[in-house]
């Protein structure tokens, strides 16, 4: 099972028209704290928080109890005059865990009402968390032919095309910046990812290397995609190895 918490601001919208139409440098500049601080509070717990849409942030937050939650709501008040709310899902895939955090939100179904904690009741014993680092191989090179924007464009094409391929597998694609793809995943299988990497290639003429990591937390999960990551760098620039995916377990 996966535990995912949805953090969104609340009465964001009509906060925003209060400022005024001069306004866009203002929330840039809030929301960058506020995922700023977001990750800081959770990571400190094992979690890992994924930049969504800035303003709805998704935390997986396998083993944190709802004191935990509490706590982190604190920390955020303390931070800034806006509020949140949290919502707990819980699923055999990430997606599943969306739409019962997404569900519980919409019966505001209320774990602790006076700090907006909702969902459902989390587990704190060990589960299991499965990360897939993409990275695409040798952007440096691709950075050289194409200008900055046109990368840019190649990379929003890659996430759209990700996402598309993983959420019908039940795992959701992050872009995390620069070349850089984090998959909250749940036991995609083998082939199914080689087969993800074929169509790009075939698409975009794009290789991405791809590190998988297994833990008990977010943090811990992600930890071992980036060292699976990295050792298919090393295998690859020491001539020993060609693979594409590595997986890694802790
Ligand atoms: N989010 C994130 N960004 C990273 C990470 N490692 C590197 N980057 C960024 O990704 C960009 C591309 O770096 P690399 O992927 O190392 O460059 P590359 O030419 O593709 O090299 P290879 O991936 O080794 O083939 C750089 O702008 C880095 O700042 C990481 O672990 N996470
Ligand atoms: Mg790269």
């Amino acid at each position: 099972m996966i535990q995912l918490t949805l953090i969104k601001i609340t009465g964001y919208g009509p906060w925003t028209l209060t400022l005024g139409s001069d306004r866009e440098h203002r929330l840039q500049m809030l929301q960058a704290s506020l995922y700023r601080e977001i990750q800081n509070l959770f990571s400190e717990k094992g979690c890992l928080a994924f930049p969504n849409r800035f303003d709805e942030i998704f935390v997986i937050t396998n083993g944190l109890s709802v004191p935990d939650h509490v706590k982190i709501q604190e920390g955020l008040a303390r931070a800034f005059d806006l509020g949140f709310s949290m919502t707990i899902g819980r699923g055999e895939t990430p997606f599943e865990a969306n739409l019962d955090a997404d569900a519980a939100r919409r019966e505001k179904a209320f774990l602790d009402e006076k700090h907006n904690i909702l969902g459902r009741q989390p587990k704190e014993e060990a589960e299991r968390v499965q990360i897939i680092h993409m990275d695409v191989d040798g952007s440096t090179s691709i950075s050289g032919k194409k200008s900055p924007y046109e990368v840019s464009s190649l990379i929003v094409r890659l996430y759209a095309s990700m996402s598309e391929y993983f959420l019908a597998r039940g795992s959701l694609a992050f872009f995390m910046g620069g070349d850089n793809f984090m998959v909250v995943s749940s036991g995609v299988a083998r082939d199914e990812i080689e087969k993800f990497l074929a169509h790009v290639r075939e698409q975009y003429g794009i290789s991405f290397n791809c590190g998988i990591g297994n833990a008990s937390t977010g943090r811990a999960a992600a930890m071992m995609a980036t060292q699976s990551l990295d050792k298919i760098r090393e295998l690859r620039d020491s001539g020993k190895g060609t693979e594409r995916i590595l997986e890694s377990t802790c």
